[in-house]
């Protein structure tokens, strides 16, 4: 019976800890140990994808973005030991863009090209 609770027990830690290894969020897929993932922002157009491929190329541990202008999806693919989808998004509003739910940084969005604001015509 000890012998039962202690592979009970083993079973539970094991797949609590192989649960941690997987992304939380659903838009998140693991690729080679490296997280990529789709932020939905409020870009425009391809001053707007250069501001915030700029940007994602000083975060910490970014290794590779693209923004594409027609879905205004960004696709990022990071170190999960050096960041998170949390920082991420932040430094998209910070950037003066939407990132999924969040609100742009009012100051930052005010500082957009009159191009890149959310309601420019195109
Ligand atoms: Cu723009």
């Amino acid at each position: 019976m000890k012998h039962i609770l202690r592979l009970i027990f083993m079973w539970c830690v094991l797949t609590t800890a192989a649960q941690a290894q997987q992304p939380v969020d659903t838009n998140v897929t693991l690729v080679n140990g490296l997280h990529v993932v789709k932020i939905k922002t409020s870009a425009v157009c391809d001053m707007c994808k250069e501001t915030l491929e700029k940007a994602m190329a000083y975060e910490k541990g970014v290794k590779n973005s693209n923004l594409d202008v027609d879905t205004k999806v960004f696709t990022v693919t990071f170190d999960p030991k050096k960041t998170n989808l949390d920082k991420l998004r932040l430094a998209i509003v910070k950037s003066g863009y939407d990132a999924d739910g969040q609100i742009a940084d009012e100051k930052a969005y005010n500082n957009l090209h009159a191009c890149c604001k959310k309601d420019a015509k195109h």
